[in-house]
């Protein structure tokens, strides 16, 4: 008989858990070692010619090796996520450094220092596998932690709240966001007509419309985002007790995001940015790294937040509940095969462990059954678990049997439970106090199908995050709301939206409605519409600092850098710089007009990494044009050098010039005169200069991005 699972299992160190993990999913990628086979293991004497009847014959059936080898290519796609289809994903481990015993008995949450192998898969939603990374999207953030008490998942997103507030409106959300289905256009992007109209028709979308339209929607990297559980969860602790919990996952580097411009432009320069950045950030030992926050409510405590934490359209503000941080994330391996891991990787909120259970959030619960049924039809059956990057690192036992694609040799007579015919004596296994313990919340209510009333503010939050944020980030939002209802060809559908956004903010809907072509936004119009509720719940703030990215710092490492060169390029100064970028962290690339070399000014070659053209500004975070005559006139006259310093001083970017490299800025019409524009900075690379310029421009990589920048919108590029 199937034993219970032993405590002393369940005890086995955490780096043992890893390195097993680790040995599973290598076993998995072993191939042959030289000669190639059939999957019967039958030698293959020739993989360029096919069998045939003479060498200019006709093609044998009776090839069984062709016949294998195209079979096996003719099946090796699989369907798609439904939703979150692309998506990156990296191994590390989490790292308690706060005990929660006090909150929760889940064992990988008790011992400060204990680690617990992940494997992290981020993702857009709308797009297709093949889509771009960079599009306007909400970005999955899914966890898997394999504990010693069994495999626990915490599969969200980037933004801590969602569009809907019941599963019920899931598919109608992702229909009309995904492609329109008459001709399956546009891709990977919610600026049209369905989209827009479903939104404006459920105003419980426009706290999540607001966050969709902000700079979280396009971020500079996935190492630079914020994680959010989203709903309320529930701990309970040995005793039984329950607190309410989200979760919020932390980046070491910031919270950063692109120019709106630039994140259109990277998606057809390089469409795998996100995922490149990655993968190149932990192949160099850049390890990526988030803090582990909890916000703890108990139920009476609940009861006053003037909100109900239930309905995932809404958050609780940090400066109500304090983030209290409890552990860290580390992503320190690349995946060995993507399909493998990444594409075959099963998320799913029922994946529990003891001490952590869920709460009534009507989006969660609906979430329970659907992400067990998606992969039955994704992976091809109910043996999913057994696929190594799905599998729990302690034992299992149960009696489910067989199903398609089953590998486990499951022994013995009795798969059945109780039994007397199995090796133990026992005839029940049933785990008791240590099993898994549903919260034992009271129940008696009549079946009904409708919102609670504390659901009905739609807009309280939605203005909360506005008023949260810098004004550019404000003017973000306002340009972000003008594109994508100006890709809307109904007119009704613009005007309907606007009206909402006049419940959020009266001058946000007014700006966002000058471009559009329609009348001026009616606050009482959208109020008279059917699904409109606006019953406003008073929160104790008006603006909460922690809902905004700008100034959220991080440092400049793994920050790359453009130094941008032509022949007669003086590299005294720019070395010096060049050294101090790489010493805070940077990463500096040179780029110029051809691959090879370029002659400095005196006389030396300098490697080129790049060309202008082939990593063209959007791929960088900063530009740094280093002085020398011949240089600085041939960069000048270089549409393709020009048009690179134009965009990046166009998105925002930090700059810095040295000596007649200001020749390019000039040409811009840019000037060193004093007043120059926010983040450009403009030195003589002077040796005593030298240091000073670098730690100059070091900070203001530091800042990010300089959006207050004067007259960008003049720049032509
Ligand atoms: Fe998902 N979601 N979702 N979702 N979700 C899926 O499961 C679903 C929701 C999230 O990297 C699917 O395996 C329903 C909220 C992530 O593999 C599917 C509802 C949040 C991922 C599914 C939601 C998420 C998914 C598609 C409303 C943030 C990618 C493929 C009731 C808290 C996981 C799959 C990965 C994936 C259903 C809403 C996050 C179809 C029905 C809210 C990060 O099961």
């Amino acid at each position: 008989m199937a034993q219970p699972r032993q405590d002393t299992q369940r005890k086995a160190k955490a780096g043992d858990a890893a390195a097993a993990k680790q040995k599973q999913l290598e076993s998995f990628s072993q191939g042959p070692e030289n000669l190639l086979t059939t999957n019967q293991g039958a030698v293959i004497p020739d993989n360029h010619n096919s069998l045939r009847a003479g060498v200019r014959g006709p093609t044998l059936l009776e090839d069984f090796i062709l016949r294998e080898k195209i079979t096996h290519f003719d099946h090796e796609r699989i369907p798609e996520r439904v939703v979150h289809a692309r998506g990156s994903a990296a191994h590390g481990y989490f790292e308690l450094t706060k005990s929660l015993v006090e909150y929760t008995r889940a064992e990988f949450l008790q011992e400060v220092g204990a680690r617990t192998p992940v494997f992290v898969r981020f993702s857009t939603v709308a797009g297709s596998r093949g889509s771009a990374d960079t599009v306007r999207d909400v970005r999955g953030f899914a966890v898997k932690f394999y504990t010693q008490q069994g495999n626990y998942d915490l599969v969200g997103n980037n933004i801590p709240v969602f569009f809907i507030q019941d599963a019920i409106k899931f598919p109608d959300l992702i229909h009309a966001v995904k492609p329109e289905p008459h001709n399956e256009m546009p891709q990977a992007a919610s600026a049209h007509d369905t989209f827009w109209d479903f939104a404006s028709l459920m105003p419980e979308t426009t706290h999540m419309l607001m966050w969709a339209m902000s700079d979280r929607a396009i971020p500079r990297s996935l190492r630079m985002m914020e994680g959010f559980g989203v709903h309320s969860f529930r701990f309970i602790n040995a005793h039984g007790v329950a607190h309410f919990v989200k979760f919020h996952w932390k980046p070491k580097l910031g919270k950063h995001g692109l120019a709106w411009d630039e994140a259109q432009k990277i998606a057809g320069k390089d469409a795998d940015f996100h995922r490149r950045d990655l993968w190149e950030a932990i192949a160099s030992g850049n390890f990526p790294e988030w803090e582990l926050g909890v916000q703890l409510v108990s139920e009476k405590k609940a009861a006053s937040l003037g909100f109900d934490l239930l309905d995932p359209t809404k958050l609780i503000p940090e400066e109500m509940v304090p983030v209290q941080i409890v552990g860290r994330m580390v992503l320190n391996r690349n995946p060995d095969n993507f399909f493998a891991e990444t594409e075959q990787v099963a998320f799913h909120l029922g994946h529990l462990v003891p001490g952590i259970d869920f709460s009534n959030d009507p989006l969660l619960q609906g979430r329970l059954f659907s992400y067990t049924d998606t992969q039955l039809s994704r992976l091809g059956g109910p043996n999913f678990h057994e696929i190594p990057i799905n599998k729990g690192v302690c034992p299992f036992h149960n009696f489910q049997r067989d199903g398609i694609h089953r590998m486990t040799v499951n022994k013995g007579q009795a798969a059945y439970e109780p039994n007397s015919v199995a090796s133990g004596s026992e005839f029940r296994v049933d785990g008791g106090q240590q099993g898994f313990q549903s919260y034992p919340e009271e129940m008696e209510s009549p079946k009904i199908r409708r919102r609670s009333p504390s659901f009905d503010d739609h807009f309280t939050q939605a203005t909360l995050f506005f008023n949260s944020q810098s004004p550019a980030e404000r003017e973000h939002i306002i340009a972000a709301f003008q594109f994508e209802l100006s890709k809307v060809e109904n007119p009704a559908i613009r005007q309907r939206m606007v009206d909402n956004l006049a419940h959020v903010d009266a001058k946000l809907a007014r700006k966002v409605a000058e471009p559009l072509g329609i009348a001026a936004p009616d606050a009482k119009a959208a109020a008279g519409r059917p699904g409109f509720r606006d019953a406003k719940f008073k929160l104790p703030l008006e603006a909460s600092p922690a809902l905004g990215m700008e100034g959220s710092g991080g440092g400049i490492q793994t920050r790359k850098v453009a130094i941008l060169v032509a022949d007669g390029v003086e590299t005294g100064a720019m070395k010096v710089v060049q050294q101090a970028l790489q010493d805070a962290g940077a990463v500096c690339k040179v780029v110029g007009p051809r691959l090879g070399f370029v002659s400095t000014s005196s006389g030396q070659q300098l490697a080129v990494d790049h060309t202008f053209v082939n990593m063209p500004s959007v791929m960088f975070d900063a530009v740094l044009v280093p002085s020398g005559a011949a240089h600085a006139k041939a960069l000048a006259h270089t549409g393709d050098a020009v048009h690179f310093v134009l965009e990046a001083f166009k998105h925002c970017k930090a700059i810095c010039v040295i000596g007649e490299g200001v020749e390019l800025l000039r040409s811009m019409g840019v000037t060193d005169a004093p007043g120059a524009p926010a983040g450009v900075l403009v030195g003589k690379g002077e040796p005593a200069q030298r240091i000073p310029l670098a730690q100059e421009f070091i900070a203001a990589i530091g800042k990010h991005r300089h959006w207050g920048r004067a007259n960008v919108d003049a720049v032509p590029a």
